[in-house]
């Protein structure tokens, strides 16, 4: 369960209370995804988000920035289809960090695997408001052929509910990367909860 935050989705206080009262939950991994962020105020908001999470050992991957990620020693970088390429990151960050990357098509996923990515995150997999830029939905046949072709884990992202889980598995999704089912939820804790219950159930 790979939860991406997006502060906008909820305002400062809430957002600081769902990222308390969701990392207790096992199964969790976070990417800190911040975009309009400066420097400074982003690396205190992964400091604290690290000082919640660490103690839950969940793993915080920082949104296309290497150097935050060797500065706070997070769990790696996620980074999107135009950042610095995969093999640059991996200059930089060695072996010990892990490297996910967001990709938009088959093409780019096996790139991305083949450049050495721990993990990608394919989307957009279905209608999503939370992001248009990408164009229209790549569906599940599309993600069923990058399953296939992938050694490397493929998270769903783009409009990933709960009742889609289990279609999403079945084609031979890894997991799933979600932004508005957790921060829109009423009940994030409970939400999270339900999506490790569902994914934890479809693992062979
Ligand atoms: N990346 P929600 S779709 C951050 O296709 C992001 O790469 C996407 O939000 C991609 O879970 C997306 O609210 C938004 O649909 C995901």
């Amino acid at each position: 369960m790979y939860v991406v935050t997006d502060r906008h989705q909820t305002g400062e206080d809430r957002f600081q209370q769902i990222l308390q009262d969701i990392t207790s939950e096992p199964g969790l991994m976070l990417q800190i995804r911040e975009k309009d962020l400066g420097t400074r105020e982003l690396l205190s908001l992964v400091r604290e988000i690290q000082r919640v999470a660490r103690p839950f050992q969940v793993p915080c991957f920082i949104n296309d920035r290497v150097d935050l990620v060797l500065a706070t020693q997070t769990a790696g970088v996620h980074l999107r289809s135009d950042s610095m390429p995969v093999k640059e990151a991996r200059k930089c960050l060695g072996p010990d960090f892990f490297i996910g990357q967001s990709v938009h098509s088959q093409e780019e996923a096996i790139r991305s695997e083949t450049d050495g990515a721990d993990f990608v995150v394919l989307g957009p997999i279905y209608e999503t408001p939370s992001k248009r830029k990408y164009g229209p939905p790549l569906g599940v046949g599309a993600l069923r052929d990058a399953c296939r072709r992938c050694h490397v884990p493929v998270y769903a992202i783009g409009g990933v509910t709960l009742a889609r889980v289990d279609e999403v598995m079945e084609v031979g999704a890894y997991g799933v990367a979600v932004i508005s089912s957790i921060f829109r939820s009423p009940v994030p804790r409970e939400a999270v909860k339900h999506y490790v219950t569902k994914l934890r159930a479809n693992c062979p």
